[in-house]
């Protein structure tokens, strides 16, 4: 039988990539987003590609509401999740700690902080009644490390890294892997969005060197999500060879 991978933020970036990986090894993929068109647009390329079941989700994941109705209202047959990854979440600026805008702030805490918790709060019951399961949560170098201009994101991040410490020793007992990826500079829409759709600047953070792309972050959630049943890694950073710290890259 399929194994069954969810995927929050799947529309671009990290989470679409690795839709097409999961859905390449014959998971069928429950995919989230806002965007629907693009939501509806790769489901049906999955589909036709991979000829997997695939379930897409349209909800904001900072709408508690929204989350739980929809995931707790899962047909029968999308109730077994073998794999979620909490990968949807976003910065918004990099402005000093005194210019940084409130809503900003308050945009990342609720996707990146509580939109995590509310979709792992709904699924584990689910995973728990399964008898086990892995959570695959995105973190960033910014859990690891601070930079200037990075305060809230940052803040952010680093309570991803300690949420996953905590899930992993309570769901210890229900045989439930945690793993935390945290990748540094990575070529997706994150900068665009960032800088609020300001491409030049966007395109300027990956300015003279090769950033990670959103295929290398697939493919090592893949292989997290693969590993024998007695294996987890715990804790992954991963930077482009160029990047040496959130703060120290080799530009040539
Ligand atoms: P993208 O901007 O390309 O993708 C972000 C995804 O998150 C989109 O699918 C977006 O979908 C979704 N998303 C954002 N906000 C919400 C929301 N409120 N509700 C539902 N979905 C949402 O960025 P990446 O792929 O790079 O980022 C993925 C994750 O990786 C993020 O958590 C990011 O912080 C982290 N990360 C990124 C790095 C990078 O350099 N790119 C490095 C380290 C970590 P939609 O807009 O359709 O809702
Ligand atoms: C994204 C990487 O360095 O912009 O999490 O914070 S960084």
């Amino acid at each position: 039988m399929n194994k069954t991978v969810l995927i929050t933020g799947a529309t671009s970036g990290f989470g679409k990539a690795m839709a097409e990986k999961f859905a390449a090894a014959d998971y069928n993929c429950i995919i989230t987003g806002r965007r629907e068109n693009l939501l509806v647009e790769l489901a049906n390329n999955l589909n036709r590609q991979f000829a997997v079941e695939v379930l897409p989700l349209v909800f904001d994941v900072q709408v508690k509401d929204s989350v739980f109705n929809i995931i707790e209202n899962l047909p029968s047959e999308w109730r077994s999740i073998d794999v979620l990854i909490n990968n949807a979440g976003l910065a918004l600026g990099r402005d000093s700690f005194e210019n940084a805008n409130l809503d900003d702030w308050e945009t990342m805490i609720d996707t990146n902080i509580k939109g995590l918790l509310y979709v792992s709060k709904a699924v584990i019951p689910l995973m728990i009644a399964n008898k086990g399961g892995h959570i695959i949560n995105l973190g960033s170098i910014a859990a690891k490390e601070v930079y200037q201009g990075g305060n809230v994101y940052c803040a952010t991040k680093q309570a991803v890294d300690a949420i996953s410490k905590s899930m992993r020793i309570d769901l210890v007992p229900h045989r439930i892997k945690v793993t935390a990826i945290h990748p540094g500079a990575a070529d997706t829409e994150f900068s665009i969005v960032r800088f609020k759709g300001d491409d030049q600047k966007a395109a300027s953070v990956y300015d003279g060197y090769i950033p990670l792309h959103a295929n290398d972050v697939a493919d090592i959630a893949f292989y997290c999500a693969t590993l024998p049943p007695h294996v987890c890694i715990n804790d992954l950073v991963v930077t482009c060879t160029a990047q040496a710290s959130a703060t120290t890259l080799f530009k040539s």
